[in-house]
């Protein structure tokens, strides 16, 4: 019970991160069509990658850093719908965790808890959606290892309708948080 209660806590904490980060999608998203063609590199992370599987894309995937220990942790990315079938984000999965889900973040009463969609993440016809901080994301489970800054992890990402795809996520800088926060907790659930 100790356990979950503190996967709970870890994971939220994870899920909700640090909203002000590096990362930020340009204003511009899902209209500049022309000059997308390469991936590429800007600094600490692959901010203009998009990939494409019939007629979704795939953008700006990313994860975070973790502590040592961390059994969980989040993914982020936009995917746009350019078609005119309503679609569905209905599994992902990776080599770097046990199992993955889906998650929304949602306020129960006034603390903000997450919960798996268990029926998946709709992606409607002509719509884009954005896994980010604090609201729809990947989530890691049973992480294998850290996740270092400055790696990729591959995930898996299954459609409803226009099926699997491979993205690669970049894994950004883990942001200290102000005292206490992730690393208190790491740190007292070491050794398990
Ligand atoms: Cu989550």
């Amino acid at each position: 019970m100790q356990k979950h209660l503190f996967l709970a806590a870890f994971a939220v904490s994870a899920c909700l991160g640090q909203a002000v980060t590096a990362h930020k999608v340009s204003g511009d998203k899902g209209h500049d069509h022309a000059g997308h063609a390469g991936s590429q590199t800007d600094g600490q992370h692959v901010s203009k990658a998009r990939w494409q599987i019939g007629d979704l894309t795939i953008a700006s995937p990313y994860s975070r850093a973790t502590l040592p220990n961390a059994p969980v942790a989040g993914g982020f990315l936009t995917i746009t719908n350019d078609g005119a079938t309503n679609d569905r984000l209905i599994a992902a999965a990776s080599d770097a965790a046990g199992h993955m889900e889906i998650h929304e973040m949602a306020m129960n009463g006034d603390v903000m808890i997450m919960r798996e969609l268990v029926d998946g993440l709709p992606v409607p016809a002509g719509e884009t959606v954005e896994l980010q901080p604090g609201g729809y994301h990947l989530m890691f489970m049973e992480l294998q290892q850290p996740l270092l800054a400055g790696e990729t992890v591959e995930v898996t990402l299954t459609f409803e309708s226009a099926g699997e795809i491979i993205v690669p996520l970049s894994i950004e800088a883990f942001n200290a948080r102000a005292a206490g926060g992730n690393q208190h907790e790491a740190d007292a659930h070491a050794g398990h």
